[in-house]
C-alpha cells in the first residue's frame, strides 16, 4: 500500500437538506486522524479544505431540473477533482473527507483519470443512483454513482472534461437497503453488483468481501472506497444525515475495512455524510476514524 497520504477536506452540505454536515471534515480530524495513521508509519500530508462556493441565501433551496444547488456543487466538485488529480500526480495516496456524498462524482471524476478500468466499493444504505427524473428529493447527494456512470445532467457528468468516469461491471454496491424504484431499474438494466443487507445477512461479511476481492481484482487496475457511515446501523454511527434502520455493524464494518487492508487493493479512499451536529459525542466521526485504522492496516495482534 502506498504510505504517502494526502488528506482532502471537502466542507460540503449542498447535496441535501441537513445542514452541519459540512463539520465532517473537521469532525474527523478531532477524532484522532492523523495520529491514529502516523502510529501506522504513513507520512500524512493534510491538504486542508476545498473551499464550496455558497449558493445566494434567498435562492438556496430553488431546485433547477429538480436538482438543488446544482451550479455550486458542480463548481466545488471540480475543485475537488483538481485537488484529487494533483495528489495522484504526485504519486500520493487521496483520501478524502466529507461532506456529503455529491462530493464522490469530484473524487471520481479525479481519481479515475488515472486508469483504464478503476473499481469503486459503495459502502452504503443507498444506492446513490439516482436521476433529476427518478430522484423523490432532488438531492445531489442521492445522484453521484449515477452520474459517475455518464448518467445525469450535463454540468454534472462533464466534471474534469471526460465522461463517463467509471463503468457499471467495476461496480460493487454494499449494504444497500433503501432503493428508489429508478434505482433498482438501473441497477438491473446495467448489471451492478449489490450486497443488500440480505446478501450480507445470507452470506455473512467474510463471503461478501471475499466475493468482492475476487471480482474486482480480475477487471479493475485500481479500486476506490467511497464509505458513506449511513451504510453502518445509526445505533452505531447516529450522526448521519439520513439514518437507515438494520444496518452494517460495527463489527462486520471493521472485519471489510482489515479484508481491503489484506487484499491491497484500495488505492483511494472517502468517508463521507459524518454531520456531528446529529451526532452523539463524536461517535460518528470516531467510527469513521476507526475504520480509517483498520483500512490502513491496524490489527489486533
Ligand atoms: N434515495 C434518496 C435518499 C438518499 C440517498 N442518499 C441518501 N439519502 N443519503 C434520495 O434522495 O435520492
Ligand atoms: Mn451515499
Ligand atoms: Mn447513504
Amino acid at each position: 500500500m502506498n504510505k504517502q497520504l494526502s488528506v482532502i477536506g471537502v466542507p460540503m452540505d449542498l447535496g441535501q437538506m441537513r445542514r452541519g454536515v459540512d463539520m465532517g471534515p473537521s469532525a474527523i480530524r478531532y477524532a484522532g486522524m492523523v495520529e491514529r495513521l502516523e502510529q501506522l508509519k504513513f507520512d500524512i500530508e493534510d491538504l486542508g479544505d476545498i473551499e464550496i462556493p455558497r449558493p445566494d441565501p434567498s435562492a438556496a433551496d430553488i431546485k433547477q431540473d429538480n436538482l438543488r444547488n446544482l451550479n455550486e456543487i458542480a463548481e466545488g466538485s471540480r475543485r475537488l477533482a483538481k485537488a484529487v488529480d494533483e495528489v495522484i500526480e504526485n504519486k500520493r495516496f487521496p483520501l478524502v473527507l466529507g461532506g456529503d456524498h455529491s462530493i464522490a462524482m469530484g473524487t471520481l471524476a479525479g481519481v479515475s483519470k488515472h486508469y483504464d478500468n478503476l473499481g469503486v466499493i459503495w459502502y452504503d444504505a443507498h444506492g446513490d443512483l439516482n436521476t433529476a427524473d427518478s430522484s423523490p428529493s432532488g438531492n445531489i447527494h442521492g445522484m453521484p454513482l449515477a452520474v459517475s456512470l455518464g448518467i445525469g445532467h450535463e454540468k454534472l457528468t462533464s466534471i474534469h472534461d471526460y465522461e463517463p468516469k467509471i463503468k457499471p461491471e467495476n461496480i460493487v454496491i454494499i449494504g444497500a437497503r433503501s432503493l428508489d424504484e429508478g434505482e433498482r431499474v438501473l441497477i438491473e438494466e446495467k448489471g451492478i453488483k449489490v450486497y443488500t443487507m440480505h446478501e450480507v445477512d445470507r452470506m455473512g461479511m467474510t463471503q461478501v468481501m471475499d466475493e468482492t476481492v475476487s471480482y474486482l481484482k480480475d477487471r479493475t487496475d485500481g479500486v476506490h472506497l467511497s464509505l458513506d457511515l449511513d451504510g453502518l446501523d445509526p445505533n452505531e454511527a447516529p450522526g448521519v444525515g439520513t439514518p437507515v434502520i438494520g444496518g452494517l455493524s460495527y463489527r462486520e464494518s471493521h472485519l471489510a475495512m482489515e479484508m481491503l487492508y489484506q487484499s491491497g487493493m484500495i488505492t483511494s479512499a472517502e468517508f463521507v455524510e459524518v454531520n456531528p451536529i446529529l451526532d452523539e459525542k463524536n461517535k460518528t466521526a470516531s467510527v469513521a476514524v476507526g475504520l480509517m485504522g483498520s483500512l490502513f492496516g491496524e490489527s489486533l495482534k
